[in-house]
């Protein structure tokens, strides 16, 4: 069960942010409203939401996931590995200490994205991407592990982010895409198979008795259905435009 979720308004600025994705440029107001209803649909899972105010220094600061990994026990201040984006961290570190004691924090030359890191029950898999390293990726495993919990690295061969790719919806189940389907790290679970022609919705949320998905992507959004979980769609479109999804949108605790 989550209780709490941080999410962060896009600025002006969003428009400008990272992206490799060649969608085109989004649109700020439709920006606003879409987050808007991710607000929304989070409130409808009985959590309560902290919006944080817009910085318009920071173009992609509303994809708050990658500045921290959280757990019930402590909280990880990531070091993001891409330079215009690591300022992040200094206003989330002031935020989770209203709420954490026990905060730890990746140091150089370890990098580390959160769209990098899936919690699956007390198992923790850190993908290996343009923007996590192996020296961030193994600080993060070692913090983990000192708590209990199991750490495993995964080299990225073709997504973004791990969590570009693979979700977990609880019930031992995953939704998985790509380079996932046949992973011999992920062979345990139940299997929810994206086609490539829905690899977007890959990355999709459970939040309490709900998934969050993307809009638009039916054959998928069956298969969770049929799998025994609820949805909620909303509008991602804008944030699709610049590499981002669902779970980039809130830090969940
Ligand atoms: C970036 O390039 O950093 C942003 N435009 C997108 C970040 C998406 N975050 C995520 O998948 N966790």
């Amino acid at each position: 069960m989550f209780k709490q979720l941080i999410v962060k308004k896009p600025g002006n600025s969003y428009v400008e942010g990272l992206t490799t994705s060649e969608l085109g440029s989004p649109d700020y107001d439709t920006t606003l409203s879409q987050h808007g209803a991710y607000v929304e649909a989070l409130k409808q899972c009985g959590v309560s939401v902290r919006e944080l105010p817009s910085h318009e220094e920071f173009p992609d600061s509303t994809f708050v996931e990658d500045t921290a990994v959280l757990t019930s026990k402590f909280a990880v201040i990531t070091n993001p590995g891409a330079d215009p984006r690591n300022g992040e961290i200094k206003e989330m570190e002031s935020v989770l200490r209203e709420y954490y004691s026990d905060i730890h924090f990746l140091e150089e030359p370890g990098k580390l994205d959160g769209g990098d890191v899936l919690q699956i029950e007390d198992h923790f898999y850190i993908g290996l991407s343009d923007r996590t390293n192996e020296e961030g990726a193994r600080q993060l495993q070692e913090i983990v592990e000192f708590y209990g919990y199991q750490g495993s690295i995964i080299p990225l061969q073709e997504f973004f982010h791990l969590k570009t790719g693979i979700s977990y919806l609880g019930n031992h189940t995953i939704v998985a895409a790509g380079e996932f389907i046949d992973h011999p790290d992920f062979n345990q679970y139940e299997k929810i198979i994206v086609p490539p022609e829905e690899e977007y919705t890959a990355n999709c949320i459970r939040v309490n008795d709900f998934v969050i998905v993307p809009e638009g992507f039916p054959k998928t959004k069956k298969k969770i259905n049929k799998a025994g979980f609820k949805t909620i769609e909303v509008p991602m479109s804008e944030f699709q435009k610049q590499d981002g999804g669902l779970s980039c949108l809130s830090l969940r605790f």
